[in-house]
């Protein structure tokens, strides 16, 4: 038995290129992803061994126990018929089979949903003047909004950035505190506003913040106006606003897609996912982000400010289809 090692940009081209060097006969004995994130297989061109797939199956086999495990995770995570079936194309086409069907599958599945840009916040340094970035946060009641806000004012902190933080909450009794408590324990001021107008005061009353992260009342329309204008205000003093979607993922469908729309005046740039510990079934939250065309910031699995916050990112969307829950 001769062995080749056959390198692609991803598991997917490796596997195309190991067929078209050495034949659909070729058996797949191990993968390695490289430094550069390119990914080598090695191939065996005759006689199978014990731990090896064909890189093809004849029809008269029966199905590769790869796909079914695909399949049974899939299933097990609550992902619709449609993404199932997509999800076992893909990785028949990838030619991956056996242990490396779940690679492939994860490799599908990473792409399924856009992951948004991290935020722009600029550094401020002596003589250099920047514009803040002004971060909103809107979504249902309950769903972890200030919470998320915390959360990452805090990794900004943390990172020796200059962050106000702005209420729009002032109606819910308690609300304003709540943000005042996670804000003191990061050392951020906090500002209150009730309308655009406010809002823009209350952003200047900071000096010269890096980035300013303004919390809204759940289910106030006129919040979600107040960012809408405060969009185009912000569009002309050249400061720019990245306004988050916060959804928890153990929503039903139809209650995400009522958010969705219920909060599209806002013009979210990007979604933040919350509660995903909550939850062993995360693809409904995630298809529906796909669907809708939405990009992904931030996930969150729990309600520890210093922890329980990721970036998004594809092999994080992955673990939430094939796991349930994020590594
Ligand atoms: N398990 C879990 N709980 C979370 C997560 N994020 C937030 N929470 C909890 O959810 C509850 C509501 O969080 P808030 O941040 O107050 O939610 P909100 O959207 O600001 O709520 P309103 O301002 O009342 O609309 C709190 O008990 C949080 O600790 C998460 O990722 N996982
Ligand atoms: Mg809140």
């Amino acid at each position: 038995m001769q062995i080749h090692r056959v390198r692609g940009r991803d598991l997917r081209e490796a596997l195309e290129r190991a067929r078209a060097q050495h034949g659909d006969d070729a058996l797949v004995l191990s993968r390695e992803t490289m430094a550069d994130g390119g990914v080598t297989v090695a191939v065996a061109d005759s006689s199978r061994g014990q731990n090896s797939r064909k890189l093809t199956s004849s029809p008269a086999e029966t199905r590769d126990p790869g796909l079914v495990d695909v399949e049974r995770v899939l299933r097990r995570g609550g992902a619709s018929e449609g993404l199932i079936a997509r999800t076992l194309e893909a990785v028949q086409r990838s030619l991956a089979r056996g242990p490396f069907a779940l690679d492939a599958a994860a490799e599908s599945l990473g792409r399924t949903v856009a992951i948004a840009p991290s935020p722009r916040v600029q550094k401020r340094g002596p003589g250099v003047s920047v514009q803040p970035c002004i971060l909103a946060f809107v979504g249902p009641t309950g769903v972890g909004k200030t919470t998320t806000l915390a959360k990452l004012a805090s990794r900004l902190v943390r990172g020796g950035r200059r962050v106000g933080l702005v209420s729009m909450d002032t109606q819910r009794p308690g609300a304003v505190e709540q943000l005042r408590a996670l804000a003191s324990a990061m050392g951020a001021s906090v500002a209150t506003a009730r309308d655009v107008t406010e809002l823009s005061g209350a952003i200047a009353s900071f000096g010269a913040p890096e980035c300013v992260l303004v919390d809204t009342t759940g289910r106030s329309p006129r919040d979600v106006h107040a960012i809408a204008s405060l969009s185009s205000a912000l569009e002309r003093s050249g400061a720019t606003l990245d306004t988050y979607l916060v959804l928890q993922a153990t929503a039903s469908r139809s209650a995400l897609e009522d958010a969705v729309q219920g909060f599209a005046a806002a013009r979210p740039s990007a979604w933040v996912l919350t509660k995903l510990d909550e939850t062993r079934q995360p693809a409904p939250a995630l298809e529906c982000a796909s669907e809708a065309g939405a990009s992904l910031a931030f996930l969150c699995d729990g309600q520890e400010i210093s922890a329980n916050f990721h970036r998004a990112a594809p092999e994080r969307v992955a673990d939430l289809y094939l796991r349930g829950r994020l590594p």
